[in-house]
């Protein structure tokens, strides 16, 4: 980026380190599948003089004066929102996608009431009621499961809500790379009266697109970050449904009053209008024809890397997202694939599989995703190329076993570390894969 120059005159080591990143993501592949390029319009956005007010508050009703322009920033990105995904209510105050939840839990929930989310090591999230979360901890948490081959165990879930009908559920997941089961849960909720909160942070941008189902006809609550394959800023959105209403007609007030002042201070209007940005983006047919490519690259990455002889769960994807499960080169693999790929600059992440032989911190496999390649304009073709690099890397660890007591490991790692370090033949395909990466220009407007 070649706006940086009061950062650097200012602080020539962070404007170093932008620079750095810059670089990075220009030169890498960038498959973790949560993350994106938002556009430069989005960044201006972010980096607005509208990060210096304060307005805790809604719009009309603030705390503090000289909210004339932030109302209107708030009214507009709320009505974008409720727009693009048809809802009668929307919030756009939350930080993040975990204050986000929380904020749904202290809305609809007393402590101690009962919840039910996907477990984290099956793909759910630490919001969704993990015991390393303080939703776990505040609440009952019942979490149900994915069943060996995958997909959600719709069977045990129906089993336990009829069993202890909780007061709610969740639905949405981070590594989850089938179509997410709106209508069923819809009807497991339903049979016992729970709220339903359909957590869409992975795939907002999938169902703003029409590229995956709505959740807004099956749930009462709806959450999303804004920064996944929405493509905007680091943020969230709280969306209350025709359905929320009909079961409480207080629902968005209660959301409103949790989100502030409840929980959170002023808002953060910079990220308010980038969000307004995003939603404005992804209300354009180009956004829709974006959505349908990240599902077309993510299937064509996955036959690609099938091709060459690994393994997916459930065997493919519906969405942007693909788990890789990796137990064929050794339980705790994951480090080691994560490790090497970042060595040759392919980023993605170790993570957990469906009855993971090892440990959250050293997974069995590895998850990876098409929405950031998909923004660069890339296509079937360079997946192909990609999924090839992604098992080549692989054949270079193969071999690696990560030992279960804890202080060989460390001594292994150390060993393993340095022998990446010193590959040439990851060397080379970090060659290939800036080769590759260069002929997709991060922001050709700025032939940059
Ligand atoms: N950290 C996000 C992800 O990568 O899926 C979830 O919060």
């Amino acid at each position: 980026m070649k706006r940086i120059e009061e950062l650097r005159a200012t602080d020539p080591v962070i404007a170093s380190l932008v620079e750095q990143e810059l670089e990075r993501k220009r030169a890498g592949l960038e498959l973790i599948p949560s993350e994106n390029f938002t556009s430069l319009a989005v960044m201006q956005a972010v980096g607005s003089i509208l990060t210096d007010k304060y307005s805790e508050g809604y719009p009309k009703r603030r705390y503090y004066g000289g909210n004339q322009v932030i109302d209107e920033v708030e009214t507009i990105a709320v009505e974008r929102a409720k727009q693009l995904f048809g809802v009668p209510y929307a919030n756009v105050q939350p930080y993040s996608g975990s204050p986000a939840n929380l904020e749904v839990y202290f809305s609809l929930l007393e402590p101690g009431d009962t919840v039910m989310g996907l477990n984290l090591s099956d793909g759910g999230h630490l919001t969704h009621g993990s015991t390393g979360s303080v939703t776990g901890r505040v609440f009952n948490s019942v979490p149900y499961h994915t069943t060996p081959d995958g997909y959600v165990d719709l069977k045990e879930l129906e089993r336990n809500v009829a069993e202890q009908c909780p007061k709610l559920m969740w639905v949405g997941y981070t590594a989850y790379p089938r179509r997410f089961p709106f209508a069923e849960m819809a009807r497991i909720a339903d049979s016992c009266g729970a709220y339903l909160a359909a957590d869409i942070s992975h795939i907002a941008g999938l169902v703003a697109g029409g590229a995956h189902e709505s959740p807004v006809g099956y749930a009462h609550v709806v959450t999303t970050t804004t920064h996944k394959t929405l493509r905007g800023p680091r943020g969230a959105i709280i969306m209350v449904t025709e359905k929320g209403l009909e079961k409480d007609p207080d629902l968005a007030k209660k959301v409103e009053k949790t989100v502030f002042p409840g929980m959170q201070g002023g808002p953060h209007n910079h990220t308010t209008a980038a969000i307004a940005v995003a939603l404005l983006e992804a209300a354009k047919p180009e956004f829709a024809e974006y959505a349908a490519q990240v599902v077309r690259n993510a299937k064509a990455l996955g036959e690609a890397l099938e091709a060459d002889g690994l393994n997916l769960v459930t065997g493919g994807t519906d969405t942007h997202l693909l788990l890789v499960d990796l137990t064929a080169y050794g339980p705790g693999f994951g480090l080691f694939a994560q490790e090497a790929l970042d060595e040759a600059n392919i980023t993605l992440n170790k993570n957990t599989i469906p009855g993971e032989p090892f440990s959250p911190f050293y997974p069995s496999g590895m998850r990876l995703g098409t929405p950031a390649v998909t923004s660069r304009g890339m296509r079937e073709p360079e997946m192909q190329a990609i999924g090839h690099l992604i098992a080549q890397v692989l054949d270079e660890v193969r071999g690696y076993v990560m030992p279960r007591d804890r202080a060989e490991r460390t001594e292994y790692l150390k060993r393993f570390r340095s022998e990446l370090a010193g590959n040439a033949r990851l060397r080379e395909l970090h060659k290939q894969v800036e080769q590759l990466s260069e002929q997709f220009p991060l922001y050709p407007e700025l032939n940059d």
